[in-house]
């Protein structure tokens, strides 16, 4: 990426469940983009705008670094990096734009059923199995609660069941992912959904009239699927 460009450059998921409402949302913010699935990069067509499209991990970061100006990522991805940077001492800051309405979840703690529950203290001394070891232990520690982590990319709900962890933190929209894995939810530990997100360093003038233009019309989309 070309840091002196005067392309406004936007990080979205590239595949996966914040891909299309993403998409959709910049085009009807006016933004023609033409996309073809391998590539990385999408050069809009009627404004200086390129879409980088990556793994949805990969966006605060990216922002955080200034590598581009603006990214669309779930808070959930988004507080994790942040506390993972900051623990490493790495740029964590960011400027949260919008809030976007979509990419709605939440960040939870789930047994199996059949376990006895009175309270998070009941995970004292347990191993939980999560995507988000950050979010986690954070939540853990205000709790004053000391489990241990099993850090798992994918299949956190069958963890229990396969003798790897005594409970599971994980996103959850409808419940019927832990529901079919004999999970209960019983703390829900980070509400969830998109964000618009900007580098921390001011934009150059040119980026920045794109970007004043860009707000309304996210809000007047926004406003008028309420
Ligand atoms: O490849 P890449 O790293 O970009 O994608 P990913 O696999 O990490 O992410 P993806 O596409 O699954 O999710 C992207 C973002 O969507 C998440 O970071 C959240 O901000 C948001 N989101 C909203 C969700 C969900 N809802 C959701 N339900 N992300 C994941 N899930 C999963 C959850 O992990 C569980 O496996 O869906 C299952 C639970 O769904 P229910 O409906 O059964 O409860
Ligand atoms: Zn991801």
């Amino acid at each position: 990426v070309d840091k002196s460009s005067q392309r406004l450059t936007i990080a979205i998921q590239k595949s996966g469940r914040l891909s299309k409402e993403s998409i959709a949302l910049l085009q009807a913010c006016g933004f023609k983009f033409s996309l073809h699935e391998a590539r990385l990069l999408a050069h809009s067509s009627n404004q200086p705008v390129d879409l980088l499209r990556v793994r949805d991990d990969d966006i605060p970061g990216l922002v955080m670094d200034g590598v581009v100006d603006l990214g669309l990522v779930g808070e959930n991805v988004l507080e994790e990096v942040r506390l993972e940077r900051q623990a490493t001492k790495l740029a964590s800051t960011v400027q949260r734009l919008r809030a976007l309405d979509f990419g709605q979840c939440r960040l939870s703690l789930a047994i199996p059923k059949e376990e006895n529950y009175t309270g998070v203290k009941d995970l004292e001394g347990k191993r939980i199995a999560t995507t988000y070891p950050y979010l986690l232990q954070n939540y853990l520690q205000q709790q004053g609660v000391s489990a241990s982590n099993a850090i798992l990319t994918g299949s956190v709900e069958v963890a229990p069941r396969a003798g790897l962890a005594d409970a599971v933190c994980d996103l959850v929209s409808t419940g019927a992912t832990l529901e079919a894995n004999g999970l209960v939810e019983k703390e829900v530990i980070f509400r969830s959904q998109a964000q618009l997100i900007q580098r921390p360093e001011p934009l150059s003038a040119a980026k920045q009239a794109i970007v004043d233009q860009l707000l309304p019309r996210i809000d007047g989309v926004q406003m008028a699927r309420e």
